[in-house]
């Protein structure tokens, strides 16, 4: 990682993402802002408060643009700042945020990148809600942005604001990071012609675009050659007046905070409940609830294994805990009821009064409990059938201080291409999750010390504080990396 020092910047960062830092709580016309601890967060607050000198100069706080749940009347004159954060709300109508959120980014985008093509939905009102949408936040940065400030935008619901920020603010540094897979041509191809134009060429106008994973990287160069007839020299794309960089920033985790947990009180207590009330071995798993993360397969899976190797009955526990999410949506609906089925019947066809094979929890959970039964479990089982990086897997094994557990991830995690130590499955084949489950429960603790050392020191290497870093390095690079390509 480069010295941040290098990075020096005099602007203020802005960060435009749909999401603000905080929830906004309104009570007796008094406003409560409760920070997210989400990784976003946190990673930004380390690009001004860096341990090795902060890469923003600007004592001025973090901007942040986002969309307000909160109407405009509610928050007329609040200030919508804590110490770190300054917020600027986005005001979407209830109408137009149907159409742009549910319809064009959950319905279409979000099926169409993780290999759904059958769910995804095609709709002439979503793409103009999205384009509307686009420019709602692009008006409020016009509002807020100066001379030297920094713009980072985030994920699939902005993909067209790099390019309105190009055209008004050219000297603007911008850089855009994509959360979810970028998915293969033959996919996205699926988009209408006008459509795939419009959002690679409002994603072109970052200086740098950031992907987990390389093969993302090589299925956007591809997308933008055939789509807007734009070649690449490695990992540039030459504009004419400027190039883009796309390159792979493999998002991480605050590694510290999941290591030192491990001897944090509340989940040493919670860590002791598990094990006390659980059965010798215990599997676990824990995901949003969404039909990429593969929790019918992973079900159909352990059944497998239940049927296949009997003598673990009245042995293991395999605790399950979905987190709600999009659950206005019929599909999720529809998955969650098909959720409760699978589990009551894997449950009655093997369970017996003394021991329930599946122990589901539909909810959020703290984050003492969430890290009690990280290190609790013998084997957490990550298998999303499409998942553009999943830090669930990297939060495992950071809590692991104890250097033991063992991690079986699909193939289909863009994180599977750092963990290749993880017992690697084909997240649609059940029978592949029930050998590795054996193998897991009968694999000596040196061999899992082995693999989980190498991981973790990979993690540990590059968290998401070195994520940003490392974004904010290449951004400030790319002048100089421009010249140079002249000379090749
Ligand atoms: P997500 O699809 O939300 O993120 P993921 O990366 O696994 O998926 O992050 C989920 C986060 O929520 C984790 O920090 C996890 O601990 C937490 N979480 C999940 N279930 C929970 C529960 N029941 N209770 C409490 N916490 C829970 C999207 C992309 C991913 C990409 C991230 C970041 O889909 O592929 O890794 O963005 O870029």
């Amino acid at each position: 990682m480069e010295n941040s020092n290098q990075q020096e910047n005099n602007g203020r960062l802005i960060i435009v993402a749909y999401r603000l830092p905080f929830k906004i709580i309104r009570e007796n016309d008094q406003i409560q802002l409760f920070q997210n601890s989400g990784g976003l967060v946190s990673a930004v607050l380390s690009l001004v408060a860096n341990q090795n000198g902060p890469v923003f100069q600007s004592t001025e706080k973090i901007q942040w643009i986002g969309f307000s749940e909160n109407s405009r009347e509610e928050l007329e004159g609040q200030s919508l700042a804590n110490e770190s954060f300054q917020a600027h709300p986005v005001f979407i109508s209830d109408e137009v945020n149907e159409n742009y959120y549910e319809g064009f980014c959950n319905n279409l985008i979000w099926p169409l990148c993780h290999y759904f093509p059958s769910l995804a939905r095609f709709d002439d009102a979503y793409f103009e809600a999205y384009q509307i949408a686009n420019q709602l936040f692009f008006e409020k940065l016009d509002e807020v942005i100066r001379p030297g400030d920094v713009v980072w935008v985030q994920d699939y619901q902005l993909m067209l604001l790099p390019d309105m920020i190009r055209q008004k603010h050219p000297d603007n540094k911008t850089g855009f990071f994509f959360h979810i897979p970028f998915p293969s041509y033959e996919i996205f191809r699926l988009l209408p012609v006008t459509w795939r134009k419009a959002l690679v060429n409002g994603m072109l106008g970052a200086d740098v675009l950031g992907f987990h994973t390389n093969d993302y990287v090589e299925y956007f160069l591809k997308s933008a050659r055939l789509v807007s007839g734009l070649g690449n020299k490695l990992h540039y794309i030459n504009m004419s007046n400027r190039i883009v960089k796309v390159d792979a920033f493999p998002i991480s985790i605050d590694f510290a905070k999941f290591n030192d947990a491990f001897d944090d009180p509340a989940v040493v207590n919670a860590r002791d409940e598990a094990r006390h009330s659980l059965k010798e071995k215990i599997i676990f798993s824990v995901d949003r609830l969404d039909y990429s993360k593969g929790i019918i397969h992973r079900l159909k899976g352990f059944e497998r294994f239940l049927e296949r190797y009997s003598e673990w009955h009245e042995k293991v526990s395999f605790v399950m805990v979905v987190v709600p999410s999009r659950d206005s949506i019929e599909q999720y609906q529809q998955m969650k009821s098909d959720i409760d089925q699978t589990v009551g019947k894997i449950n009655s066809d093997y369970g017996n009064i003394y021991w329930q094979p599946i122990i589901y929890q539909y909810r959020s959970m703290p984050n003492h409990e969430l890290v009690g039964m990280y290190t609790a479990s013998d084997v957490a089982l990550i298998t999303p059938v499409r998942d553009g990086m999943n830090l669930v897997c990297k939060e495992y094994v950071a809590s692991r201080k104890d250097r033991k557990g063992i991690l079986i991830l699909s193939e289909m995690a863009g994180a599977a291409a750092e963990l290749g130590e993880a017992l690697i499955i084909n997240p649609l084949d059940k029978q592949d999750i029930a050998d590795a489950i054996q193998k897991a429960f009968n694999m000596p603790e040196e061999e899992q010390t082995k693999r989980m050392d190498a991981m973790r020191e990979r993690i540990r290497n590059y968290d998401v504080f070195a994520w940003t870093n490392d974004f904010f390095t290449q951004m400030t690079m790319l002048e100089h990396e421009h010249e140079k390509l002249k000379q090749v």
